[in-house]
């Protein structure tokens, strides 16, 4: 992994989940600000169940997609920054958030890190983060080779995520 800065663009996709407060606020906000670090595209906002510990809101869930000059754990960094400026704390892990940004895919690279891996080793089972996903990046392949569109289809099932729109 090359960490110096260069001016070649990178694809980098990042996935938003908000289950406390004013979570449809807190997306818009974070896109605002994933949007001063490149050009972005966004997937429509999915409510959704909560997966891991359960005794906790549903969530709001989207993917953006970013095109960014920002090296893998710069782009961390400033992840991280966004969070906390949205008054994350860390308590549960897995627990209730204002406002989570987890970087999903960087190019096609593979990072092993204790502070990130990539792609991120927890999506392949999460249709919170695949059924959005597959809107921007249908025929993308995933684990095992499989599309992006098929992996989502099999773990999504009814009444624990559903489109509410996009934001505006
Ligand atoms: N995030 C978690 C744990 N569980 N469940 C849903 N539905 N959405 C999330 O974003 C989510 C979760 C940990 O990051
Ligand atoms: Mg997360
Ligand atoms: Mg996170």
């Amino acid at each position: 992994m090359n960490e110096q800065r260069t001016f070649e663009t990178h694809t980098a996709y990042v996935a938003l989940g908000s289950n406390l407060g004013r979570r449809e606020a807190f997306l818009k906000s974070a896109v605002e600000c994933l949007r001063t670090m490149g050009s972005i595209q966004c997937s429509s906002v999915y409510e959704t169940e909560p997966v891991g510990y359960t005794e906790q809101p549903p969530f709001l869930n989207m993917v953006v997609e970013l095109q960014t000059t920002l090296p893998p754990l710069e782009l961390l960094n400033q992840l991280l920054a966004i969070e906390r400026e949205h008054g994350r704390t860390r308590d549960i892990r897995f627990g209730p958030r204002t406002l989570d940004l987890d970087l999903l895919l960087y190019d096609d690279e593979y990072i092993c890190l204790r502070m990130l891996q990539v792609p991120h080793p927890r999506m392949w089972e999460r249709a919170f983060v695949l059924v959005p996903l597959a809107e921007l990046v249908p025929h993308r392949r995933g684990l095992g080779g499989s599309s992006i569109k098929s992996l989502a289809e099999q773990i999504a099932r009814e009444g624990e995520i559903r489109r509410v729109g996009h934001l505006r």
